[in-house]
């Protein structure tokens, strides 16, 4: 049977199940990675469940979310990471390394493997070939204790590329813009997207890198893209080709839909507040002032990127009222740049040169003014993300950013008037794994350290037959983890403290929720009632873990995103959807809900009665939960001690 590349590397890993579409699968993993603000967590969750050392064969812990240290915390927790990678035999990527994402494909990522990340941004690695997921840390800690991960088999659509991008203006970014403009954020939920055609060949594996990682926001499980002579030449470059195998769809194999795309039709596009799928041409919105432009973080931040930018902003300077701000992604793209003097021509064109790290991207400084416009070549501008409310941030090219930057406003690069480099990829790249510790062999004398501000992950009771209790909130369609679980300076050094990170919770949609769901926890808990896509974007566990700790019972929406569903089940908490999406309508907040007969239902059918007290009116909702879910969900998670 002609195979897809999908079914290639499925069939490879299968441990059991059908490779085909909806069936439940379970899959063998090669490679594991966490990062700080998800990672502690994870390692916690990994050290809970009792096993001495990982059994996956590549492990690794980067460091590159929580990098401010205003405080202790943030320190204190990477020398846990540190201490827990060495006694569990991970590797440590050591602050200063780089984003995990441009790391990984640098040093670890290979064509044909199956990786896990606790970070949604994880399908980075399918620009190199390779199925790379994003996973909650407690799912990456059951992988990495030596379970399979198990999934619903997704669609596999093909995104059949033809043509060639008008280079030098147009740009990889500018494709999955391009996609975003067409799928929206939710079209890519329950779907891999496989990219083939001629036109793969004109992308590097950079390139497809920052398509591949984009892949995120339309909310696909994860792209791939063929290995060829590219991911030869690039992994060549790493000192890596024996990482290296063909892979390519064969002819005739099948997909759930193609979608066709002329690289040569596409041109600058950008995606304004407040969603990555809100997106125009950049012909469109000349002439807007810009405030702020930020280069950098896990979409955009390779070398041949960062590159391109510094042969704009050469013997220029940035425009008057504006602040560039560039983080180049890893310690080997800083360092080549450095030792070639690019980094020089940005410090000399005004840029302000930050960490190597997600930095702004996070909100993790950076922050706009007031009202400000921020142009980044980020992949999220999520309400609120960047740290300031009222803030406008726009999604947009590497090279759109630049020329904006020297500009002061938005300008059609095409349009520009400025000179720019054609960028070749280095035959081989500056190898220096200095700052990555390996794992080691003897760990008995190891002590993990954990810092005062490193609490123990709470675990929910077993399922009750009936849930009782207060719609505490409703909100709309598409609502983010950020949304739910807000990031920044501020929030992020409680990741490792459940009780204290609650506090914000819900944070920018509703100040008093936190505070409302602690009095709830007598009165039977908390229900959130929600629309579409609920819980879109990161994979932070926080987002099921805090609530849960504030007493939340259930969810009921229209329609999950995959982690955040993955997360409230691996900590407990049932996830309803509506039978019939009429009656969302039906329900306000404040309505008292009661819900009977679970147990039995959950195992029987998966159809529940909802009772509104308040109103006198009920409706039903289901859930679509597998036997493993059935009895994560009854036991009260993957942590719980209790049988099912
Ligand atoms: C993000 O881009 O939102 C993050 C921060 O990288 C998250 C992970 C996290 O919340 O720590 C993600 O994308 O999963
Ligand atoms: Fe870091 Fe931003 Fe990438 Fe998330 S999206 S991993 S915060 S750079």
């Amino acid at each position: 049977m002609a195979k897809n590349i999908v079914q290639k590397i499925f069939d490879v890993h299968k441990v059991s199940g059908d490779v085909a579409a909806g069936s439940q699968i379970a899959l063998n993993v090669d490679q594991v990675y966490t990062q700080d603000a998800t990672g502690t967590m994870a390692w916690l969750e990994f050290e809970a469940i009792g096993i001495d050392r990982v059994k996956v064969p590549l492990a690794v812990s980067y460091v590159d979310h929580n990098m401010l240290q205003s405080n202790f915390m943030n320190s204190d927790d990477h020398a846990f990471l540190q201490t827990a990678a060495a006694k569990f035999g991970a590797y440590f990527s050591k602050p200063g390394n780089g984003i995990c994402h441009q790391v990984h494909l640098e040093r670890f990522a290979a064509s044909g493997k199956i990786a896990l990340g606790t970070d949604s941004h994880t399908p980075t690695g399918g620009g190199m070939g390779m199925i790379a997921i994003g996973v909650g840390g407690l799912e990456a800690a059951s992988v990495m204790a030596g379970a399979p991960f198990e999934i619903n088999m997704p669609k596999v659509v093909q995104v059949k590329l033809t043509g060639k991008l008008n280079r030098p203006w147009v740009t990889a970014m500018d494709v999955i813009l391009t996609l975003l403009k067409m799928l929206t954020v939710k079209g890519g939920v329950g779907k891999i997207i496989e990219y083939g055609g001629p036109g793969v060949k004109d992308l590097n594996v950079t390139e497809r890198a920052t398509i591949t990682n984009m892949g995120a926001e339309l909310g696909a499980t994860t792209s791939i893209f063929p290995s060829d002579a590219n991911t030869l030449k690039f992994l060549k470059a790493e000192g890596r080709e024996k990482d290296w195998i063909e892979l390519k769809a064969d002819k005739g194999a099948e997909y759930s839909e193609t979608i066709i795309l002329d690289l040569g039709s596409i041109e600058p596009m950008i995606a304004q507040p407040h969603s990555p799928d809100n997106v125009v041409s950049v012909r469109e919105l000349a002439g807007k002032k810009v405030n702020q432009v930020c280069i950098g973080s896990c979409t955009n931040s390779s070398y041949h990127a960062m590159k391109t930018v510094a042969s704009i902003l050469k013997g220029r300077t940035i425009a008057e009222n504006l602040n560039l701000l560039i983080n180049p992604g890893s310690k080997q793209v800083y360092e080549m740049l450095s030792r070639e003097g690019v980094i020089a021509e940005m410090i000399s064109s005004g840029a302000r040169i930050m960490e190597i790290s997600c930095g702004a991207c996070i909100g993790m400084g950076g922050a706009p003014g007031t009202g400000h416009v921020s142009v980044r070549s980020y992949n999220r501008n999520f309400h609120g993300r960047s740290g300031t409310k009222d803030a406008s941030v726009y999604l947009a090219s590497p090279i759109s950013c630049a020329v904006f930057a020297l500009k002061g406003e938005m300008v059609d690069p095409r349009e520009c008037g400025l000179e720019i480099a054609k960028v070749k990829e280095p035959k081989t790249f500056m190898i220096n794994d200095n700052l990555l510790v390996s794992p080691k062999s003897n760990t008995t004398e190891i002590k993990i350290l954990k810092g005062p501000n490193i609490k123990e992950v709470p675990v929910k009771a077993a399922l009750q037959d009936r849930i009782d209790a207060e719609v505490l909130l409703k909100v709309g369609n598409n609502i983010t983890t950020d949304d739910i679980m807000p990031a920044g300076s501020k929030v992020l050094p409680f990741r490792s403290n459940i009780p204290a990170i609650s506090d914000f919770v819900f944070e920018n949609i509703d100040k008093t929720f936190s505070s409302r769901a602690n009095e709830a926890k007598a009165k039977g808990g908390a229900i959130v009632v929600g629309g579409e896509n609920y819980g879109q974007g990161s994979s932070r566990e926080h987002a099921a873990l805090a609530p849960m700790y504030l007493g939340l019972q259930t969810v009921i929406v229209k329609s999950f995103a995959r982690i955040h569903r993955a997360n409230l089940v691996n900590f407990g908490i049932l996830p309803l959807l509506f039978k019939s999406s009429e009656d969302y309508d039906k329900v306000e907040q404040g309505d008292r809900l009661s819900i009977s007969g679970l147990l039995g239902a959950i195992k029987e059918g998966q159809e529940y009665k909802v009772e509104n007290a308040t109103k006198g009116t009920s409706f039903f909702v289901v859930s679509d939960l597998n036997d493993r879910e059935k009895e994560l969900v009854l036991r009260g998670g993957l942590l719980s001690s209790s049988k099912a």
